[in-house]
């Protein structure tokens, strides 16, 4: 068994789920937040049979969407005033950052 652990951005997680759930595969989602932009995400724990892997990246694929997000920098302070504009830079998140892991063992007590 393989435990894939999916953080997606929270405007996909809902079709996600939908379309696990519809195909038997169960999760269990969580909220997260992103060490770089701190904004909210939602990390999704499925738990599947490793032939059922690829399957699941198929739907993660097709259902989560990297987009851009603007971000602006903290400006830095004891500096001179042209030193403190700060500029937006674009940065792309997702569609998913993907671990999968070995399960040991699993139990439904
Ligand atoms: P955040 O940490 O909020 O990162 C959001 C996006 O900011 C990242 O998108 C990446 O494009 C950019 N980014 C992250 N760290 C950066 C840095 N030091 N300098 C410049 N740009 C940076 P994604 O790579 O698609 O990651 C989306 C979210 O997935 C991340 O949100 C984080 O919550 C998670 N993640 C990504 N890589 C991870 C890892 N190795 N371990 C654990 N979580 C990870």
């Amino acid at each position: 068994m393989k435990l894939i652990i999916a953080i997606v951005q929270d405007q996909d997680a809902n079709r996600l789920l939908e379309r696990l759930l519809d195909n038997g595969i169960s999760a269990t989602k969580l909220a997260s937040t992103g060490g770089f932009l701190k904004v909210g995400s939602t990390t999704l724990l499925i738990g599947v049979e490793k032939n059922r892997v690829e399957e699941v990246l198929g739907h993660l694929r097709e259902t989560c969407k990297a987009r851009k997000q603007l971000v602006t920098p903290l400006a830095a302070v004891g500096r001179s005033i042209s030193a403190f504009m700060p500029q937006p830079v674009e940065v792309k998140v997702g569609g998913a950052t993907v671990f999968i892991l070995d399960v040991e063992r699993f139990e439904k007590i």
